[in-house]
């Protein structure tokens, strides 16, 4: 009996590597750069990972879901790429190695190899063969020549810009590392300063990104709508206001708005304090100079002047009403962005919230020009809050009477026609900053030179690679100061020249990987065979978090490199199909001494409470909280896959929610999906000797319980495919938990109810292959022996048939009232209905006595006794 107790329990540790070895023998899941043809391609990418040190669950959660998504296509007939690589550089590499010494290549190689381990664990469905790491120069020179060929196509820019300026970290901070005014990691305070910056030319494209988002049916509906938002366009217009004593040069200012229908509303004009005007006032008045100099602290983030207290300093100076004859004061405020319109407003307390907040601190005056719909003009006044919306405008001389559309159209006429103004189109995108003073990233390929100027590295010279000796322990950049590496020979005079020592921003390594895995190996950035064959990708998978910048950077870069010939990607759209996964969550939980305990450390109770698996103490049990390293809240997916292995791990993270949504990864969860495994194995294991062989041909005629079990079977290959297809991945697990279900309830042994059972067990093995491939397989060298493996199966169809009811469930009344239900045979006789309706117990019993004086029948649906 040895030989059964050994066999009988499924064991991940030791299958799972041997399934793993047997795919990459095989070579499943690579295809060609070059796809022959026979197969239609699809092409599916998760969001390759940041190489931080281990995976965390929510990769275990991304690459599942996509590789559910490859091995179903696989199985559908696709040639399916799905690739994997590593995002790797960025500033934890250059903080490890300024905490601990080690160079940050060293590094992140290092937890590459962890990671990749990792992954290989898991049972991806991957193309090895494909990866890469952006950190590598035979990756970072191809992205040197995409620069080169942008900066030729007058997509780059050097321009002087404000930054936000981390004087701690001596680093230029993008908007999202300024937390509060505040540097992320060092939290000084930041500081506004002007420097020279490579751009990339985003705008160029804004109006096309904009249209675009109106093509991407597969994308949710809330990405695309976080996109119009990031992109911004705006009507409105741009209206001079006359200086009535000129500055320094300066006679007028002008303003963008898109209220200009308020005009007559004005209150006051206010100029950024990065106003050239606002500069001319503030050399040669202190007072004005000490407020500019004030906001130069608060940071360049529209989160930041969102929250900050509305201040402002009155210049003295006024400007004169394009219309009225009027004059309004001045003021420089800290709540106009130089980088948005012209860094001009003119301010309208009564329908702006913003311009009231300000007039009310200042008392400056408040006139409504715009009255709500039902409201009376001679009462109707502002309070607290502004009035934003559509109405009437009043107290606008010509306007008075129009609507706000139709006020807008015509003051924009009578700016027009006056030269006072014009109609325009604003977008809130602004162009790419990509520069940044840090080392670990992909140098920017220019050098200068003090006589000709800017000069781009010639191609043949490519990969400009990073130096491996730096000194990062010095605060500020360390290519700029490294002893020799930045000095070099211009390649145009020869004379002594520098190179550039801003290296890219990392979303530019993001922003064309999933292109450079058509081709990984390519002497150019992209084989445009290889590019055009593949792309778009069909299923694109990742985190919410990206929504915004990756996705719009990609969908830019795919255009400007279309547009320089490397891509042939008509609609310049990169991901046809884009799925946002839910957070995992956890638990979290404090010792007695108040500090966050892993989940590891604790041990949870049968009510509810918790203690310490160690000292035995009790454990606070908290909110359930996405997983994250501050509140130790996190579980490892290495030690789970040790424990269970990885089909378990995959199964319960399927199984929990619809995928889109947030998950809690819970110990009972866990288990429940290894009895799972273990039942499955069980019971193939246990029917196996009482089933035909493999390919054996169907019986003439089967019993009613064989044609139910057969039914049950063909349903569920109909459900799970609807499933998969749809994203519904919890929805397939739960019916497999069902089909599971059904077929160990079936008993008997006859021929045919056996064939049945084969045809189930078989089925149950296939569809849940995506979701569990190293059981699948397993189970299927049991089931039909030198069959090849599941992962080179194509796809169950359903038998329409099989799968349609035999039975119908017909709902019994009397006298209108529900009394009960019988079963009968679709197409049944209507005397056997009736009389299978007039026996049913509860039936029986209302009618025990009385006279039936009519039967209505409803095939299919519904019997009504009338007495
Ligand atoms: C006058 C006005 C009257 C405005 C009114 C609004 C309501 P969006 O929709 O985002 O494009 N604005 C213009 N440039 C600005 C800048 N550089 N910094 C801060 N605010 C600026 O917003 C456009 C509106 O934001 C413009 O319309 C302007 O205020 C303000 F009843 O002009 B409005
Ligand atoms: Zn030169």
């Amino acid at each position: 009996m040895d030989q059964i107790t050994d066999t009988a329990r499924y064991d991940p540790a030791e299958a799972e590597p041997r399934w793993q070895r047997a795919w990459d023998e095989a070579g499943c899941f690579a295809v060609p750069d070059l796809p022959d043809g026979t197969k239609p391609k699809y092409y599916v990418l998760e969001m390759f990972p940041y190489p931080s040190g281990r995976i965390h669950m929510g990769h275990v959660r991304n690459y599942t879901l996509g590789d559910v998504v490859a091995r179903y296509k696989r199985a559908r007939g696709f040639a399916v790429m799905h690739p994997m690589g590593w995002d790797a550089f960025g500033l934890p590499a250059e903080n490890a190695a300024r905490e601990r010494g080690i160079h940050p290549g060293r590094w992140t190689w290092d937890n590459i190899a962890t990671m990749r381990g990792e992954l290989k664990r898991m049972g991806l469905s991957l193309d090895w063969s494909r990866e890469f790491a952006t950190c590598d120069p035979a990756y970072y020179g191809h992205q040197q020549a995409l620069f080169l060929d942008f900066l030729e196509a007058g997509l780059v820019e050097r321009k002087e810009a404000f930054v936000n300026w981390d004087p701690v970290d001596q680093t230029v901070l993008a908007n999202e590392q300024v937390i509060d005014g505040r540097g992320w990691r060092s939290g000084a305070v930041v500081e506004r300063r002007k420097l020279s910056q490579w751009f990339l030319r985003i705008t160029r494209y804004a109006e096309d990104l904009l249209a675009a988002l109106d093509t991407l049916d597969r994308w949710p509906e809330r990405v695309r709508t976080m996109q119009r938002n990031w992109i911004g366009r705006s009507d409105g217009a741009r209206i001079r206001f006359r200086l009535e004593t000129p500055v320094d040069g300066h006679d007028a200012v002008e303003v963008f708005t898109t209220r200009p229908d308020t005009l007559f509303g004005m209150s006051f004009l206010a100029l950024s304090p990065d106003h050239p005007l606002a500069a001319a006032i503030a050399a040669r008045d202190p007072a004005a100079a000490a407020f500019v100099a004030s906001c130069r602290t608060l940071g360049t983030t529209e989160a930041a002047l969102e929250t900050a207290e509305k201040r402002g300093h009155d210049t003295g100076l006024r400007v004169r009403h394009p219309f009225n004859g009027r004059t309004y004061p001045v003021w420089i405020a800290n709540f106009v962005l130089m980088e948005y319109g012209t860094g001009a407003i003119f301010g309208c307390p009564g329908h702006d919230q913003r311009d009231l907040d300000f007039a009310r601190r200042y008392g400056l005056s408040v006139t409504p020009v715009v009255l709500p719909p039902g409201a009376e003009a001679t009462t109707f006044a502002i309070g607290d809050t502004a009035f934003v919306e559509d109405g009437t405008l009043i107290n606008s001389d010509f306007l008075d009477g129009l609507e706000v559309p139709a006020a807008k159209r015509r003051i924009v006429e009578e700016l027009e026609r006056t030269g006072q103004g014009t109609g325009v189109v604003q977008w809130r995108l602004r162009d790419w900053g990509i520069s940044r003073q840090r080392y670990w990233g992909c140098p920017i390929p220019v050098i200068h030179c003090d006589a000709c100027g800017i000069v781009p590295v010639p191609k043949d010279q490519l990969p400009v690679r990073l130096p491996e000796d730096v000194d990062l322990a010095r605060p500020g950049n360390p290519l700029d100061h490294h002893p020799t590496w930045k000095h070099v020979a211009c390649p145009r005079c020869r004379a002594p020249a520098r190179r550039e020592t801003d290296t890219m921003d990392t979303f530019v390594d993001s922003s064309w990987y999933f292109a450079r895995f058509t081709a990984p190996r390519a002497e150019t950035p992209t084989s445009r065979a290889a590019a055009d064959a593949w792309l778009p990708v069909d299923q694109y998978i990742g985190g919410i978090e990206h929504a915004i910048l990756h996705l719009l950077y990609s969908r830019f870069f795919a255009r400007a490199m279309r547009d320089t010939g490397h891509l042939g990607l008509a609609s310049g759209e990169p991901f046809a199909g884009l799925f946002t996964q839910g957070m995992v969550k956890h638990e979290t939980y404090r010792g007695a001494d108040g500090r966050w305990l892993y989940p590891a450390e604790v041990e949870k109770r049968a009510d509810g409470t918790a203690v310490h698996r160690e000292t035995g103490e009790p454990v606070t049990v908290g909110a359930v909280e996405a997983m994250s390293k501050s509140k130790r809240n996190t579980v490892d997916p290495g030690a789970i896959i040790d424990r269970y292995g990885a089909d378990t791990a995959r199964w319960f993270i399927l199984s929990d929610n619809p995928p889109e949504r947030d998950m809690e990864w819970t110990e009972a969860g866990v288990a429940g999906a290894h009895r799972f495994t273990q039942r499955v194995w069980r019971l193939v294991q246990g029917a196996l000797p009482s089933l035909p062989p493999h390919g054996t041909p169907a019986p003439a005629g089967f019993s009613a319980e064989a044609r139910a079990l057969r039914r049950a079977t063909h349903r569920t290959i109909a459900a799970v495919t609807q499933a998969l297809e749809t994203f519904a991945f919890n929805v397939a697990v739960a019916r497999l938990h069902e089909f599971a279900n059904a077929i160990a309830d079936v008993r008997g042994e006859d021929d045919d109810l056996a064939w049945a059972r084969r045809e189930a067990l078989e089925a149950l093995v296939r569809l849940f292959s995506p979701m569990m491939p190293h059981l699948a397989e397993e189970c299927w060298a049991l089931l039909a022996p030198g069959q090849g493996m599941v992962a080179t199966l194509p796809w169950l169809e359903h038998d329409t048939t099989l799968a349609a009811a035999d039975t119908v469930t017909i709902a019994v009344q009397v006298m209108g009232r529900l009394r009960g239900t019988i079963e009968v045979p679709v197409g049944a006789d209507e005397a056997a209905v009736l009389a299978a309706a007039e026996a049913e117990t509860n039936v029986a019993r209302a009618l025990a006595g009385r006279t039936i004086r009519k039967r209505i029948h409803v095939p299919g649906k519904i019997v009504n006794f009338v007495l």
